[in-house]
């Protein structure tokens, strides 16, 4: 398929914040959107994290990008998190760039084998193909990053929805600890 042919554009980010402007498209996660992500269940319906999409055609010839912005908080002591995710082009890899915040970047392949890496402003994250990926906010401020995928990286949530992460990042004497998941389903 020919790519779509672009004219060149840009977009201002604020660090802090994480939004965009042009302000593009806006998802919002809601604990309700989230339910048995996390071990415990929610009595509210607080607002997770956002993703902050800059439009362009998901093709493999062009770049998608985004900021996520995942706020401070728990669900008993199990940190805010993203959904997480493989590519459903598994071989397509992505890289993150914090700018506000502080959190950890769980990463794990399918056959079990987990790497967690710190996030916090100034920090590149690669994160190759075949990797499913969750950031997790452990501080107290709003975790912000960037982050640009290969245009038809596409997303697999089924298999983290049915299966987890097999391991969890909960606040353990007020700092947080990468723990088995006891509800991890291994291949
Ligand atoms: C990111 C994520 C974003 C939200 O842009 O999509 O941080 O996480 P979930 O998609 O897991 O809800 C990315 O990894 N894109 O490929
Ligand atoms: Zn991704």
């Amino acid at each position: 398929m020919t790519p779509h042919l672009l004219e060149p554009f840009s977009v201002h980010i604020d660090f802090e914040s994480g939004l965009l402007s042009p302000d593009p498209v806006v998802l919002v996660r809601r604990l309700s959107s989230l339910a048995g992500y996390f071990l415990q269940n929610a009595d509210t319906d607080s607002e997770v994290y956002s993703v902050h999409e800059i439009r362009v055609p998901a093709e493999r010839d062009h770049l998608l990008s985004s900021t996520t912005i995942v706020l401070p908080g728990k669900v008993g002591d199990e940190y805010y998190m993203t959904k997480g995710h493989f590519h459903a082009n598994r071989d397509r890899s992505e890289i993150y760039l914090t700018l506000s915040g502080e959190g950890l970047l769980v990463m794990a392949l399918e056959n079990g084998t987990t790497v967690t890496k710190e996030m916090r402003p100034g920090v590149v994250n690669y994160v190759p193909g075949h990797w499913a990926h969750r950031s997790v906010n452990t501080g107290s401020e709003p975790l912000v990053f960037y982050a640009v995928y290969i245009g038809d990286a596409g997303y697999d949530y089924a298999t983290i929805a049915e299966r987890g992460f097999p391991v969890v990042v909960v606040d353990r004497d007020g700092g947080p600890s990468v723990v088995p998941n006891p509800r991890y389903l291994a291949p």
